[in-house]
């Protein structure tokens, strides 16, 4: 229903992110079957009314014919979807080299890849040129596409160049830049080699956003230490201009999560979980298998607890549902390998005949599966080492009305800034101070629970994926009017 609405009267919002909100699978020479994900992007912007969107993106498949891409244009055309072609070649340098290899751990504050120095400068310099180049081709779909009065918003890292090859095209065009992953220290910016290029492009934007006002200060800093230029609290003057920056911290259908409590197949998985795990406490943590979300540490960290606390051995069981992401990246399969010798290890140590003290998944749950798991949870663990936001403690919080638990929460997560009242915040490096969270969360009593619970559920409530995405559009809007008026004068 919401693709397909015919309003012609709205605003035209053109949103850009790497990857499209739906999986394509062919099924012939000339026919595709398209399945939408229900991200939280998608649900942000069908909350958006004042706006008609239309996707850009990569379909997240190669389609090296012409018959092929034909079929799958028109098919994506009635999701209001346009695809960016790329092929496998710009997919390893640019997706796999450039983006998750050097910007994400980056900016997750992991540094840049340092295994063979001289081989990483040559690579280095072919996964820019990559970058650049796949940017550069999202610009020319976009540019097809545009019609003037849109609003374009590019999505996150895998676009920096955008902004910038966009403006080129068309200087009148409205274009906005938002940033899902942390902006780090300018010391750390300042280390990547193409480190100004992506600051003068991401600044040819008119309106900047961060989760959180840190990222955005880092940002600005970056920019006045390594370009020199003038920042000031609403931005940065850019070539006779203000781009501005501002924070703008992403929320969750919170409604989506509250309202699926109710329905039966929901009902039916809570009953078999509280069935499976009675007289036990439920722990758990739901994340992508990524080296930021610090899994690892997490779980040493309920070793810990287990050893120093012999009462909970056969009280307790953690639950980790791990997806596996970007599985072509060696680094990630070291870290599926690893957190199977640690698990295996800890159930080796503290299990029995019958159970296990942790529970690991290596795989996604479908989103009644998630919502009934959230509902029969008493502890949740979040330890990212990095993360830009966490989504994953706000859906906890939104599925615990009934059971109020408590969330254990990174500080190094964007989400410690709107959830840290009502969470035990922690440092995840420090095994012992996360160890004595467990302890702490496991015996805390109701009326703090409730407390806390209160707290975080009336932040999820109120700060949703729509209204954030109302929020950014909105100001996209006025920041461009505002300047088109100033030339006019
Ligand atoms: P992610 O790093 O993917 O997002 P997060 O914000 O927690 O992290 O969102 C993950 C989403 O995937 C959640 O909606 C969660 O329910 C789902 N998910 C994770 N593991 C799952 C599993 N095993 N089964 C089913 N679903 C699972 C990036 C940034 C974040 C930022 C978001 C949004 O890294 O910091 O909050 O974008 O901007």
């Amino acid at each position: 229903g919401c693709y397909n609405s015919n309003n012609n009267n709205r605003q035209r919002l053109l949103v850009v992110a790497n990857r499209l909100p739906v999986s394509a699978i062919r099924k012939g020479e000339d026919s595709w079957s398209l399945e939408i994900s229900a991200g939280g992007l998608v649900s942000a912007l069908l909350g958006v009314k004042e706006f008609e969107a239309r996707w850009i993106g990569w379909a997240g498949v190669n389609v090296p014919d012409e018959i092929g891409q034909k079929a799958l244009t028109v098919a994506l055309a009635e999701k209001r979807c346009i695809p960016v072609f790329l092929d496998e070649d710009i997919v390893h340098q640019y997706y796999n080299g450039y983006c998750n290899n050097i910007l994400w751990p980056l900016f997750h504050y992991l540094g840049l890849p340092q295994e063979d120095r001289l081989a990483t400068t040559r690579s280095f310099q072919s996964q820019f040129l990559a970058y650049e180049k796949a940017n550069q081709m999202f610009a020319d779909v976009v540019n097809q596409h545009y019609e003037e009065g849109d609003v374009v918003w590019c999505h996150d890292y895998h676009l920096m160049f955008l902004p910038k090859c966009l403006k080129k095209y068309n200087t009148k065009m409205k274009v906005g830049w938002f940033l899902h992953t942390p902006f780090p220290s300018s010391e750390i910016h300042r280390t990547l080699p193409s480190r100004s290029e992506l600051l003068h492009s991401v600044l040819a934007a008119d309106l900047v956003g961060f989760h959180t006002y840190d990222y955005a200060r880092h940002f600005v800093s970056a920019c006045t230490r390594i370009l020199g230029l003038e920042g000031t609290p609403y931005g940065v003057e850019y070539q006779g201009k203000l781009t501005r920056v501002a924070a703008f911290p992403i929320g969750i259908d919170s409604e989506r999560f509250i309202r699926a409590l109710d329905l039966p197949p929901v009902q039916d998985h809570i009953k078999e979980l509280q069935e499976r795990f009675k007289g036990r406490k439920v722990m758990l943590g739901v994340d992508r298998l990524d080296m930021i979300k610090g899994i690892p540490q997490k779980i040493l960290a309920f070793e810990k607890f287990l050893e120093e606390n012999a009462y909970w051995r056969d009280k307790v069981v953690l639950l980790q549902i791990a997806v596996p992401t970007r599985t072509d990246v060696p680094e990630y399969q070291k870290l599926t390998s690893q957190v199977h010798e640690i698990v295996g290890r800890i159930n080796g140590r503290f299990g029995s005949l019958t159970t296990v003290p942790i529970h690991h998944l290596d795989r996604s749950l479908d989103f009644h599966e998630l919502c009934a798991l959230y509902a029969v949870t008493d502890v949740a663990l979040v330890t990212s080492l990095r993360d830009g936001m966490n989504l994953v403690s706000y859906e906890f919080v939104a599925c615990q009305e009934k059971k109020k638990g408590v969330l254990i929460l990174s500080e190094f997560a964007g989400a410690a800034q709107s959830l840290g009242a009502g969470a035990i915040l922690v440092n995840p490096w420090n095994v012992t101070e996360v160890a004595t969270a467990i302890a702490r969360a496991l015996n805390m009593l109701p009326a703090e629970r409730e407390k806390r619970h209160k707290h975080n559920f009336l932040h999820v409530k109120s700060h949703t994926a729509q209204e954030w995405a109302g929020t950014f559009v909105s100001e996209l809007n006025d920041t461009v009017i505002e300047a088109q008026l100033r030339t006019r004068q």
